[in-house]
């Protein structure tokens, strides 16, 4: 396209200096005049049509780049599909550009199952599945104790215990002489403790550095997000800087949220539960179980003493026969004494009581009222009515009564809550009697030893 012109002319230009040196045929100036002219005009046309075709090049060319420019921009402008946050779950990072990530984080309780980050491919797809925040199964461990069944829920699980079982994990055997199955050691009637874990909450660990960490901050799009370690949080406008949740402070206030069962201490980026002396923690970390002393030997108990674990303690005890006039009693077993037969027509020694029998029992402090604490039966009455009655101290009659529950049964009944820590002795009087005389008399003696602690 760019050679046909200048060949044109190179060729006419050629034929007229032919023609000039020829001699006497050559035309005249005018003539050579009017033939330069011809050319002046053939090479503008030519010039102007090379200009036009440049110009269409030019355009072509123009074209071809901005269609190969097209694909590019489309892939600027294009993003994978939105993630959402799993339920029970959080999303990090909003970007859904190539090359870009996102996390997920679960709510306390829930495991991620899936990839922690997923990256935005080339192919405009995530990497990876979607991840899902699953329910911790605490029941996995088994802490159901003597076939228990564990309910699990969300960041906690709770007994079921079978018959003749009672406590958190179904730990403690229920005492044989308890109707009710009210548990004695019940951290859910616990509330005195409220003041003591509030009190705990204050005396936070003495090492302040670990109460303040670095956070990790990410720009997206030009916005900055900071996100801080799990019991952490941003407080104030710095938000470079995470300090630790005292969980102490924000719960202590509410029952139904309360952490501890006794008294919480808060810890650089958690806080835990602890527990007065005498009891364990449990294995949720949260209540308290009592140390069974007498079981586990960690007690000073003479040979001649029993061993009663109490909550929060234990107790020595040893059974004494009373002295009593005119009568005499010997020891039949560990804990009963029984009177020697008096002598024939000795009233004074025949009104006196037939036996002692002696039990110990183990309370919480504030014990809910009304309930059934004892059962005293006859086994092989004799005479034709039974009485049962109350004896003891002040103590007793202000927090106990005795009624009867069937023919040849009396019960001791609790009817106002004991604080504790106190010891309550309370005496059960049965009466045999035939055409209203007395036939015998037989006392049942009961100490109760009531925690400190309503657990
Ligand atoms: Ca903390
Ligand atoms: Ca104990």
């Amino acid at each position: 396209m760019l050679v046909s012109p200048v060949l044109v002319v190179f060729t006419f230009v050629c034929s007229c200096t032919f023609q000039a040196t020829s001699g006497q045929d050559c035309r005249s100036r005018q003539d050579l005049q009017g033939s330069l002219k011809q050319i002046q005009n053939l090479l503008s046309a030519h010039e102007a049509a090379y200009l036009q075709s440049l110009r269409n090049l030019k355009k072509k060319i123009n074209l071809l780049q901005s269609s190969a420019a097209k694909p590019t921009t489309k892939a600027i402008n294009s993003t994978c599909p939105k993630l959402d946050a799993p339920i029970n779950g959080r999303k990090l990072g909003r970007s859904q550009c190539v090359s870009h990530e996102v996390h997920f984080l679960c709510d306390p309780g829930y495991e991620l199952v899936g990839p922690e980050t997923r990256i935005c491919q080339e192919g405009l797809t995530w990497s990876g599945q979607q991840a899902k925040c699953r329910d911790i199964n605490e029941c996995a461990s088994s802490p159901c104790q003597n076939s228990g069944t564990c309910v699990d829920e969300v960041d906690q699980f709770s007994c079921v215990c079978a018959k003749g079982w009672t406590g958190e994990t179904c730990q403690n055997p229920v005492p044989t002489f308890f109707t009710s199955t009210t548990n004695t050691s019940s951290p859910s009637t616990a509330s005195s403790s409220s003041s003591s874990a509030a009190a705990a909450a204050t005396s936070t660990a003495a090492t302040p550095g670990a109460f303040v960490r670095p956070s990790r901050c990410s720009t997206v799009q030009g916005t900055t997000h900071c996100t801080c370690e799990p019991g952490y949080t941003i407080s104030g406008r710095d938000s470079s800087v995470c300090t630790d949740v005292d969980e102490c402070e924000l719960f202590h206030n509410g029952q139904a949220a309360k952490l501890c069962l006794h008294a919480c201490v808060n810890t650089a980026g958690g806080y835990r539960c602890t527990c007065p002396a005498g009891y364990n923690t449990t294995r949720d970390g949260r209540s308290c179980k009592d140390i069974d002393e007498c079981a586990a030997r960690q007690n000073n108990c003479t040979k001649d003493q029993m061993c009663i674990n109490t909550y929060g303690s234990f107790q020595c005890v040893s059974v004494t026969c009373p002295k009593i006039p005119n009568a005499a009693y010997v020891k039949t077993s560990p804990m009963r004494c029984e009177r020697n037969p008096c002598p024939v027509d000795n009233k004074a020694c025949s009104q006196t009581p037939t036996s002692f029998s002696y039990h110990y029992m183990s309370m919480v402090s504030n014990l809910s009222a009304p309930r059934v604490m004892f059962r005293v039966s006859a086994l092989r009455p004799m005479g034709d009515t039974l009485r049962f009655s109350l004896l003891g101290g002040k103590l007793a009659r202000r927090h106990f009564t005795v009624q009867r529950s069937d023919r040849l049964t009396g019960q001791l009944m609790l009817v106002s809550p004991i604080q504790g820590p106190a010891t309550v002795e309370a005496e059960v009087e049965m009466s045999e009697l035939e055409r209203r005389v007395q036939l015998g008399r037989y006392i049942t003696k009961i100490t109760m030893f009531v925690s400190q602690y309503e657990f």
